[in-house]
């Protein structure tokens, strides 16, 4: 059986690609966090506090945006084409998108680096959820505008390959992991719609300086359309690892074909229309609104919860495969020395966790305690910062050598990386969510106020810093282990017996499953008709109060003058 390389040496190629931009980004990202994690908890302080928002949108951008769209890029290729069994139908079109991508994200990251240069006049510390009031160079949205539509180009190649199959194969399900890459680019298709208008229509020509002003809730607004979503953007590509390679890694097989597919057209479904749970706290939409983004955040728990379900019986049938029993025992016959499957299933086992901090953060009451406090970088940590990147560095451990055709330089050195991320965020993320609790603020590079103790039942704050300290260590450690794993592989001699990539066929296939779940138009029609009903109004109302570029005399006057006819009224 050859492997990837072998069968797909152009595409394995452009996998390569991506996963070194991916790489490049995670290794200078994480530097970043590390220096911020010591600067905010005052253990070291390496730079001046007047630079802490280039450093902290310099992490953001590049972890939470660059490292994880490209790997996805990479996996969604590698998944396409492995799993439909031919090359994709126009590799100019495909080289293309990487080269758009590419360019974007060099235009982007030179922004916001700039910004540590005094006196050039470039600069974009707007951080990774960039909407106005903040202000970047225009350089920093242009870069922005070639990635996305990288990732848009790269969505039509998929389907274009999916198109030929299917004219080949005019009967058949869809095969899971191509469905998979569907509905997700589906997904973000309809999610994108809201940063481009946002970019294109507002920042951009504001930043060109076209325009003078903008509505800034409406470009929160525009961007919380897209700012939800593009989470679980970044976690498909890890559900897609956990339904399709986890179960094989186990040593068994994927528990329910067609369950997998019901969740991935749910998160098609319900992953937009909920965006405004990321603000409630922000006066100018209506509770009732609110209200209904909270509703639709609580169904879209439930795709997870099957997950969780759907994985964990996956990994039990492996185990029982392997000779395990009993209740609980079986956990012990899991293949924990491989990197791979045990990055996998910690990164699983913190999904639990981040998951319940979610659902507090989706609470509209419980929402006041925490938002803006050092919970939610606490809740996000054990997400993207776990869930997605501990899953995504785990599965190269079995993809590389595919692409590569070498051996992984060191399996205990893999292991050692993965059960030191594991370590790292529990100590880091644990104290961030109590932090939070204690009412310390995100996003502020001194957060320890002169004459305010923050002192409180949740134990010291020096204890918290500490933590936090500690744990940002580690992981930048385990990035460093990862790092030359990774680049000591690729000089590795050629294997004789390559990784054999065939997936074990699922316990429950799809055929027996109803075929209108194949039915992308039809979930498509659903998805656009779910996001009209819960936008329309609140984008309406938004423009009503303060006109499409923030000039029109709205609230902010209406207040004005009652105050002034109050002024009045008292003299
Ligand atoms: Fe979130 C804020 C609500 C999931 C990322 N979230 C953020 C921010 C980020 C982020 C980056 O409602 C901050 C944005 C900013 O800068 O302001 N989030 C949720 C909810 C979920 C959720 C309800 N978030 C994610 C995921 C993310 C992510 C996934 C990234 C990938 N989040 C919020 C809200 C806010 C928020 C509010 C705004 C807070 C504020 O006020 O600012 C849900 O999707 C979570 C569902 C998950 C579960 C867990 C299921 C468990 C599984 C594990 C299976 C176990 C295995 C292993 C496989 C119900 C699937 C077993 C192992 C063995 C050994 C047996
Ligand atoms: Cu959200």
């Amino acid at each position: 059986m050859a492997t990837f390389v072998d069968r797909y040496p152009e595409e394995a190629s452009v996998v390569k690609a991506c996963l070194t931009v991916a790489f490049v980004s995670l290794g200078i990202g994480a530097f970043f966090g590390l220096v911020q994690a010591l600067h905010r908890t005052g253990v070291v302080r390496l730079f001046s506090s007047v630079d802490y928002y280039t450093v902290l949108t310099a992490h953001g951008v590049l972890l939470a945006l660059v490292f994880t769209i490209f790997f996805l890029l990479g996996l969604f290729t590698w998944a396409i084409t492995r799993s439909l069994e031919r090359p994709l139908p126009n590799i100019r079109l495909t080289w293309a998108w990487v080269g758009l991508a590419q360019a974007g994200t060099v235009a982007t990251a030179a922004a916001i680096l700039a910004g540590f240069v005094p006196d050039i006049g470039v600069s974009a510390d707007v951080l990774f959820t960039f909407y106005a009031p903040m202000k970047a160079h225009p350089l920093f949205y242009a870069g922005l505008a070639m990635f996305i539509v990288g990732t848009w180009l790269a969505g039509a190649d998929w389907f274009l390959a999916y198109r030929e199959w299917r004219k080949d194969n005019p009967d058949e399900r869809i095969p899971l992991q191509t469905f998979m890459v569907l509905t997700t680019m589906l997904m973000w298709y309809l999610a994108t719609i809201g940063v481009a208008v946002e970019v294109v229509v507002f920042l951009l020509p504001w930043s060109f300086g076209i325009v003078e002003t903008v509505n800034p809730l409406l470009t929160r607004t525009l961007f919380w359309f897209f700012g939800h979503p593009v989470v679980y953007f970044w976690l498909m590509p890890a559900y897609l690892m956990w339904y399709t390679i986890l179960p094989k890694l186990a040593g068994g097989r994927l528990f329910s074909d067609p369950l997998a597919r019901v969740v991935f057209v749910l998160f098609l479904l319900l992953s937009t229309p909920v965006g405004i749970h990321h603000q409630y706290l922000d006066p100018g939409i209506a509770e009732g609104f609110k209200f209904i983004a909270m509703t639709n955040t609580m169904f879209l728990l439930l795709p997870s919860l099957l997950t969780a379900f759907t994985v964990v019986a996956s990994m039990e049938h492996g185990a029982r495969q392997r000779g395990g029993e009993g209740r609980l025992r079986w956990l012990g016959a899991l293949p924990w020395r491989d990197p791979a499957f045990t990055g996998m299933a910690l990164a699983g086992l913190m999904f639990a966790a981040g998951g319940f901090s979610g659902m507090i953060n989706a609470g509209m009451n419980i929402n006041y305690l925490i938002h803006n406090t050092l919970w939610v970088p606490g809740h996000f940590h054990l997400t993207v910062g776990t869930a997605v990147a501990l899953t995504m560095m785990a599965g190269s451990y079995w993809l590389v050598p595919q692409l590569t055709g070498r051996k992984l330089y060191s399996r205990p050195i893999g292991l050692a990386q993965v059960v030191l991320w594991f370590v790292g965020m529990v100590f880091m993320s644990n104290a961030m969510h109590r932090a939070g609790l204690a009412g310390v603020p995100r996003r502020t590079a001194e957060p320890q106020y002169n004459s305010f103790d923050f002192t409180t039942t949740m134990g010291s704050i020096e204890e918290l810093q500490l933590q936090i300290a500690v744990g940002g260590t580690l992981l930048f450690v385990s990035v460093v282990l990862f790092s030359f794993n990774m680049l000591a592989s690729a000089i590795e001699d050629p294997v004789e017996t390559p990784v054999d990539d065939r997936l074990p066929a699922p316990l429950s296939g799809a055929d027996g499953s109803p075929r209108v779940l194949d039915n992308l138009r039809l979930w498509t029609a659903i998805a656009v008709v779910l996001v009209v009903l819960a936008y329309t109004l609140p984008l309406a109302s938004i423009v009503q109060d303060a006109g499409l570029f923030g000039n029109v005399p709205g609230v902010p006057m209406l207040i004005g003058n009652f105050v002034e006819s109050l002024a009045g009224v008292i003299a």
